[in-house]
């Protein structure tokens, strides 16, 4: 397990100014969700180790993406390359593994943080959350996001408010895609269909 401190300054020297003030407020989310939730300290360390690492190769070009992947012996598909904006996710997960030594939980969680996937885990799902809801963030999806989970569904159970917010996170996100032209990633589509028939 990284210490949080130094993988801070660490990731502070890969990272703009304003990737590194929403990967800060990223962790912060996340250390937030995992009290709400009663993480262990454990759990809570990793999460906020997830959330140090979650967008280290942002600021790759997609050439770069390709390159770095090609590197560390990961095969894009043909899906991942027509939505670039998730390449970040797969390469980020492998560098938290190759350059920072993180556990199986932090780069899998890392590594479905724009797409989602089948049957996450709380911990992906709580890692998907604060990227999504994280107050620097003013975009309009996810200022309504915020506000279903901290105040419109707070009368649901936890984890059924945890499924319902990420769902609506997926409808919003697919629709502005539609809306935007762009290609929707089959895995944003599974995670939608997973969650719908699952909660
Ligand atoms: O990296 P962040 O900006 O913090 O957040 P993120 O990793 O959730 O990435 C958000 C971007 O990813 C946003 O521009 C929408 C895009 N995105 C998410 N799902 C898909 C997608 N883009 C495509 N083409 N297809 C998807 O399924
Ligand atoms: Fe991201
Ligand atoms: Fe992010």
């Amino acid at each position: 397990m990284n210490d949080l401190t130094a993988l801070e300054e660490r990731i502070a020297k890969r990272l703009d100014s304003f990737r590194f003030a929403h990967t800060l407020s990223v962790r912060d989310e996340c250390l937030q969700l995992a009290e709400l939730f009663e993480l262990s300290e454990r759990d809570t360390t990793l999460l906020a180790e997830a959330a140090l690492l979650h967008d280290s190769t942002k600021a790759l070009q997609i050439a770069e993406q390709a390159t770095l992947a090609q590197i560390l012996g990961i095969e894009l598909t043909q899906d991942d390359l027509d939505s670039p904006a998730t390449l970040h996710a797969i390469t980020g997960a492998a560098m938290a593994r190759v350059d920072f030594d993180a556990p199986v939980a932090v780069t899998a969680a890392i590594a479905c943080h724009t797409t989602g996937k089948e049957n996450m885990t709380l911990f992906d799902k709580l890692l998907f959350l604060a990227d999504y809801i994280e107050p620097t963030r003013k975009f309009e999806d996810c200022i309504r996001v915020r506000r279903y989970f901290y105040e419109e569904s707070v009368d649901q159970p936890l984890e059924k408010r945890l499924n319902a917010t990420l769902l609506l996170a997926f409808d919003l996100t697919i629709a502005g895609l539609i809306e935007e032209g762009r290609p929707i990633h089959p895995q944003t589509i599974k995670s939608r269909n997973f969650l719908l028939k699952n909660s």
